[in-house]
């Protein structure tokens, strides 16, 4: 059984901070259960490509408003506390965060902990990953 807190995250390489996001990896994939899971707050005002084409993701919101559009379609969904999206087609998409929003992310396969986005939105697939 794992037993973690948000406390023992903050601060470690498994604590990720960018322009427009900072993410907190609670499970990875040294965890070797078969997913990761994260404590994500995305900034008000950003927009941000992503474009997980190794991995599924699932986003729980929890906090904030904002909206996904997909990039080929062009549809948009809102997006508040309460949602989840699940991007089983590997959908390329924009974020974009109206207030500060915090999400509760899962991807298969894991991710190692310190994944940050390519100039895609992509992350390497997990052997991709150096050590
Ligand atoms: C919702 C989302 O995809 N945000 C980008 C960060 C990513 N989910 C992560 O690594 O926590």
């Amino acid at each position: 059984m794992i037993v973690r807190k948000l406390e023992d995250i903050i601060g470690t390489t498994n604590d990720v901070d960018t322009p427009n996001w900072y993410s907190r990896r609670l499970l990875t994939a040294a965890d070797a259960v078969g997913f990761s899971l994260n404590d994500t707050h995305i900034r008000a005002g950003t927009e941000t490509l992503i474009w997980y084409q190794n991995h599924i993701e699932a986003v729980y919101c929890i906090e904030g408003q904002g909206e996904v559009e997909l990039t080929q379609s062009g549809t948009i969904h809102p997006i508040g506390a309460g949602t989840l999206y699940t991007l089983n087609g590997h959908e390329r998409h924009l974020l974009r965060a109206k207030t500060d929003m915090r999400m509760i992310c899962v991807f298969n396969p894991p991710l190692t902990g310190a994944e940050v986005h390519d100039s895609n939105g992509v992350y390497p697939a997990a052997a991709a990953v150096p050590a």
